[in-house]
Parts: structure tokens; sequence; C-alpha cells
């Protein structure tokens, strides 16, 4: 069996620098192969660096496209795809591939690490060997393997900034894919997408600006989906459905998710045409309101993509 692990950046790949951990080309590439020379890893690897190597802080619409596109050209040769990438926006890219692949026949893992493979304590060589593995035997979909949990790709979330185990997802059966005939690719470009979070006292002028210089906005509202509500905050969620930008609603909580209409302290969001996002982690909305304007021009088909589940990420 032949796996193809595409290497991005983000700690795992990283060495120490005057500035603090950067990039080095090879760390991954060396530790792939000393991991197959030993047998810790058996099959096929071939490796494909996505240069320039990033910390996934740098990383963008264009970058999850990227890799999607990657793995489709490859989709013939590989019986399962690794992606290496930093942790800090890796469960934004793992969403945005469970989206982009519709269809997907093999499962795609991403991994990285809290230690660099460059360092004794790394937890690099054991989510490296975790990953390999599940390439092989994991259902189809796009899977998290780290701190030996393997989370589904679009519901999980970094949750911890220290942790070996970083990363948490709410579990679901639904597989992290898109069904489809056919493997497909989806069109994923840059947008202009804001996520605002709702504070006491929150002030509506910056919802009125990103309704005013956004294409997309994810509004973390408090608890099961309560918002300061005002003249001023319905206004700028009106400016926002009358010049066609979408708007997803999310909890601020960890867990539990959304039940818009329990409170009448969430009747705006109602009134504005807001879409109730669910169980959706904000990740995953802001990566799912930039699927919608990639692949519809039309408001309604952009919100009736938003507010159904595609893959797993919405649901209870
Ligand atoms: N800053 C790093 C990154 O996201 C963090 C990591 O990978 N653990 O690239």
């Amino acid at each position: 069996m032949a796996t193809l692990l595409i290497h991005t950046g983000g700690t795992i790949g990283m060495a120490q620098t005057p500035d603090g951990f950067a990039p080095r080309d090879g760390v991954v590439e060396d530790a792939v192969a000393a991991l197959v020379a030993s047998g810790k890893v058996t099959g096929e690897v071939d490796v494909l660096r996505l240069d320039p190597l990033i910390d996934s802080a740098l990383a963008t619409a264009q970058d999850w496209a990227r890799i999607a596109q990657t793995i489709h050209h490859h989709r013939g040769r590989f019986d399962g795809f690794v992606v290496t990438h930093g942790t800090d926006t890796l469960a934004y890219t793992a969403a945005a591939l469970c989206l982009a692949l519709p269809g997907l026949a093999q499962p795609v893992i991403v991994t990285g690490a809290m230690r660099p493979l460059t360092v004794a304590d790394t937890d690099g060589t054991a989510n490296l060997i975790d990953a390999l593995a599940a390439a092989r035997t994991a259902p189809a979909g796009v899977w998290v393997q780290f701190g030996g949990k393997r989370l589904h790709g679009g519901r999980v979330r970094k949750a911890h900034s220290q942790a070996l185990d970083a990363f948490t997802a709410a579990p679901t059966d639904r597989a992290p894919r898109v069904t489809a005939p056919d493997p497909q690719l989806s069109p994923l470009r840059p947008h202009e997408v804001a996520l605002l979070t709702v504070t006491p006292g929150f002030s509506a002028a910056l919802l009125d600006h990103a309704a005013t210089t956004c294409d997309g906005i994810v509004l973390r509202c408090f608890g099961a989906g309560t918002v300061p509500d005002s003249p001023a905050l319905r206004a700028a969620l009106r400016k926002a459905q009358g010049k066609g930008v979408p708007v997803v609603a999310v909890s601020q909580c960890a867990e539990g998710g959304m039940q818009i209409g329990t409170y009448a302290a969430g009747k705006a969001l109602r009134d504005s045409g807001v879409v109730d996002g669910g169980q959706m982690t904000a990740e995953a909305a802001f990566v799912k309101i930039h699927h919608a304007l990639s692949c519809f021009a039309q408001f309604d088909a952009q919100h009736a993509y938003l507010a159904a589940d595609q893959c797993g990420e919405m649901a209870e």
C-alpha cells in the first residue's frame, strides 16, 4: 500500500533559530526515511513538500486549496494521504479539506506536533507513526490523528496550547467526507470573512463594518444562541442580509452548540436570516463560508449550503 505524505510546515518539522522555532527543510523527510528503515512504518511512503514550509499561522484559503488539489491530483496513485501541518490553524485546514474533496475514496490523515522532531522529547515521531498507520486503515474521509486520538476533521478544534493531546472534537457517527458518486474537487477561493465574538456591551459598529466590507461573517454568540440585542445590532444584521452577506451563528461554548429560539435574546438572529450553525465550530463555519462563496453565486444557494450538514460538521 502506498501513502503520500504532504508536508506543509508546522512545529513537527521545525528547528530552533534565533527568532524561535521555524520550519527547516528535510526534518520530516529524514524522520519518515528513518521510520521506514527501522521497520516502524511499513509500506511505501512518498513525501511531497509544499514549499515554502510555513508556520500555520500564515496559512490562507489558497493553502487549503493547494493541499486539496494535490490530494485530488494524486488520488489514483495512493491508498491514503497524510498531511503534516502546524497545529495553530490545523482545524481550519482539516475542515476545509473535508468540504473540498467530495466523494474522496481514501483516508486523509492530518497531523503535526507540539514539539519538533528536532528536540529530544518530541511528540512528532509518535504522531507520524500513528498517522501513517491510520492512512492505511481509517475509513475514507479527513481525520486528525494527534496525541493518540483520531478525530473528525470537520469538528476538531485546538483546545490546548501546550498539551500533547491538544485537539478535541465532539463525536459523531457521520464520516468526515461529503458524499458524492465520484471524487471531486470543489472550488475554493480566498474571501474576506470576519469572525466576530459578541461580548457584553458589544459594539454593533464592528458588525456594521463587517457587513459593509466583508463577503461573509461568522458570529460567535453567547451560550445556546443569544446576542446583545439592540437596534444597532439588528440594523447591522439587516444590512448584511440586504447586501447578500451570509452570516453564520455559532456558540462561544466549546460543547453543546446552538439552540436558536430558546431565548428572546436570540430572536434578532432569526429575524435577520442568520444561518443557525448548530454544532459547528467557528473554524468549520469560517471555512464553510469560503466554500459557499466559492461554489455558489446566489445568496439563496449559499444560505442553503451553509444551513445543511455537509460532512458531519453540524451533526448532533
Ligand atoms: N506555530 C506552530 C504552527 O501552527 C504550532 C505547532 O505546529 N504546534 O505552525
